[in-house]
């Protein structure tokens, strides 16, 4: 990324953009092993700056550093503080926030021994996630041949950096035949999740989403099937699906930080429903669009207000 007149939570301290460098021989860098987060800050409709789900957002970090064995040399509280000065100094009301501890330099080898853990927080302006028109027209998915990482081979549970090798393989193989957007079958075959988004159907009236053993476990995903609940969506269920299943379903949208809802009009050629976003879809874009801005009381406890 160029230049940018923004500042970086580096190691306990707020450093220039540029400024916040690493080693060629950084640990995380030849090996994978790092865990990150995003997050979102939205502007709410009373012109406060609210994050969505932090602590949520930073109870998943602190576990998936438990999975990689990573001790983060900061507490929860103190990756709060950071993130909200980062937002304050940065003068951001809507920002893409971007936690990572990594292994630093020291070392060589696959055995970091002794090599200093460091933990970065980045925040910055980041729109659409998969283009201005996906939110409201829906795009054009593809199921990778790249299939899913087993749960022995990785740990689908943590947000790891390496883990995201499988995801970056998928989407380019995707993208460079003009698709939007890479979905991924697990090694048993059945639907898993999105290149960057965890996934749900409705069918016949149910909402349905694969259940959480071989995924990440979704915060958006979670907010919707909760709003879901709210709406008097009572047919919600984790199930495992095939992608023939996907191929009729009624409708089919991805959630995730990044993607927030972004409905799914076409997958491997195959027009989903009517190729429209369905109004289970728009139903639940619409109240999530409204609880992430602080409109809508009944989830504002979703919000932690930028002080
Ligand atoms: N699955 C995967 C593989 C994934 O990366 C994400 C988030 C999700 C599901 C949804 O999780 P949640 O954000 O808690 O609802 N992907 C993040 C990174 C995207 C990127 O390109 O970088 C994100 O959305 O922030």
């Amino acid at each position: 990324m160029s230049s940018k007149p923004y500042k970086i939570w580096f190691d306990g301290k707020l450093v220039p953009w540029n400024e916040a460098k690493v080693h060629v021989l950084t640990h995380t860098l030849h090996y994978g092993l790092g865990v990150f987060e995003g997050i979102r800050a939205y502007e709410c409709q009373d012109g406060r700056a609210a994050v969505f789900r932090l602590t949520d957002h930073i109870n998943r970090l602190y576990s998936s550093a438990r999975i990689a064995q990573i001790e983060i040399p900061f507490s929860k509280e103190e990756m709060r503080k950071a993130i909200f000065d980062l937002l304050v100094v940065n003068r951001f009301k809507e920002a893409y926030i971007r936690p990572i501890a990594f292994i630093g330099d020291g070392a060589m080898g696959v055995h970091p021994r002794n090599n200093p853990i460091r933990v970065a927080i980045a925040a910055y302006p980041w729109g659409a996630y998969l283009g201005d028109e996906a939110v409201t027209k829906g795009i054009r998915a593809k199921i990778a041949s790249y299939t899913r990482m087993h749960v022995n081979t990785f740990m689908t549970k943590a947000k790891i950096s390496g883990n995201y090798v499988n995801s970056v393989m998928a989407k380019l193989e995707v993208t460079s035949l003009g698709f939007d957007e890479a979905l991924m079958l697990d090694t048993e075959g059945y639907v898993s999740e999105g290149s960057g988004e965890n996934i749900f159907i409705v069918r016949n009236g149910t909402l349905k989403t694969p259940p959480l053993t071989s995924i990440l476990e979704g915060i958006t995903r979670n907010s919707t099937i909760e709003i879901a609940f709210d709406e008097g969506l009572h047919q919600v269920v984790t199930e495992r699906f095939t992608r023939d299943e996907l191929y009729i379903a009624d409708e089919a949208f991805l959630t995730g930080t990044a993607a927030e809802i972004t409905p799914i009009r076409e997958v491997d050629g195959r027009t989903v429903g009517d190729g429209v976003p369905g109004p289970v879809t728009r139903r639940l874009q619409e109240r999530f669009f409204d609880v992430i801005r602080g409109k809508d009381e009944k989830f504002i406890n979703w919000l932690d207000f930028v002080p």
